[in-house]
């Protein structure tokens, strides 16, 4: 009939099949590559096999078929289903979570990583499938198990107080400003009033040389270009071991907008800014922006930076998008 003729009578397990080469066809490590060229070749007998397979002497028989191949088909053919798939699945996000763990390495690279083979930590720094580090991901990778360990909340606070200017605005954001037990890492907010003349900008040198001194701060991975508006420090602080710093310089009038932003947590941010949007608003780190003129091509471009409305306090910005008050602990998803 048609139907015979358009779909094989082994068809359920040539589908799995694919589905399982797909899986290591978007890995691409060497193993995989061989993988995928056996079940190609299975996958060409069970479509030029009339037959329904129902044995494994018979799913053995076939040109291409191997072993644990033959045993895979009889897997499907008994159960409907195949575990491997569950496995190279899990497997595989298993491993890019793992390398995702590494300080600077994002999703992208990860997953890059893995096709070029890299399973482990070790695959990672013996440079496995022509893989490079760059020099924080060496430190990132070095620091791999301190880096990745929750930082109790007494620790953080041993770093403060700090007295680097009398009139210096400095705080601990994210996770320990929303109270809790543990953080990921140290987010440090620092501004500065400008009625002396002094700015945030003098600032950020101020700290790190003191939490250098203070043998607090052990590496600086990252310090952005300082341009005149913010600027962004990563780094690894050392209170007991080495543990992720993140710190923000931002302009005195723009204090409100980055303590909500700093604070967190990020899917608050995305609804908060969701809901500037549909407002017609625009909100990021720096304030609550009004006639903000986008690409329609390119939503992420702005053709006109429309006017401040609201920064200084986290209450104007809150009260403008008719948000009722939320302490730091409630803003969690
Ligand atoms: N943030 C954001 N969007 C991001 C990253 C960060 O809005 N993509 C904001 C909200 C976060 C804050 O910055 O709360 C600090 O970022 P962290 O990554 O340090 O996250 P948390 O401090 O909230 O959690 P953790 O304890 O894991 O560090
Ligand atoms: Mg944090
Ligand atoms: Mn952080």
């Amino acid at each position: 009939s048609l139907a015979q003729s358009t779909n094989c009578v082994n068809q359920d397990i040539i589908d799995t099949l694919t589905e399982l080469m797909g899986l290591h066809d978007a890995k691409m490590g060497q193993e995989d590559k061989w993988r995928v060229f056996s079940y190609k070749k299975a996958i060409q007998s069970l479509r030029s096999c009339s037959e329904r397979i129902s044995s494994i002497q018979q799913a053995r028989s076939l040109r291409g078929v191997g072993e644990k191949t033959a045993m895979k088909i009889m897997e499907i053919v008994e159960t409907g289903k195949l575990r491997r798939i569950d496995y190279e699945r899990t497997a595989d996000i298993a491993v890019v979570k793992l390398f995702e763990g590494i300080y600077n390495v994002g999703q992208r690279t990860a997953y890059a990583w893995y096709a070029a083979g890299c399973r482990t930590l070790e695959d990672v720094e013996n440079g496995k499938g022509g893989v490079k580090l760059s020099e924080a991901q060496e430190i990132g990778l070095r620091y791999y198990k301190d880096i990745n360990t929750r930082i109790p909340r007494d620790e953080v606070d041993e770093i403060f107080p700090l007295s680097i200017d009398s009139k210096v605005f400095i705080r601990c954001m994210g996770s320990y400003r929303r109270g809790k037990a543990t953080c990921g890492d140290i987010d440090i907010l620092i501004t500065r009033p400008t009625d002396d003349g002094k700015t945030h900008h003098g600032m950020l040198p101020l700290l790190m040389a003191e939490l250098h001194t203070a043998r607090i701060l052990t590496e600086d991975l990252s310090v952005s270009s300082s341009d005149s508006l913010e600027t962004v420090y990563h780094g690894l602080c050392m209170p007991f071991d080495r543990r992720s710093s993140d710190i923000l310089t931002v302009p005195w009038e723009c204090r409100g907008a980055a303590l909500i932003y700093y604070t967190g947590d990020d899917i608050f941010n995305r609804s908060l800014r969701l809901k500037a949007s549909k407002m017609g608003f625009s909100l990021n780190q720096r304030g609550l922006f009004a006639g903000v003129v986008r690409s329609p091509e390119d939503r992420t471009v702005k053709l006109s930076p429309g006017n401040i409305i609201a920064s200084e306090t986290e209450e104007d910005i809150f009260r403008i998008l008719g948000v009722p008050w939320q302490e730091p602990h409630e803003r969690v998803r």
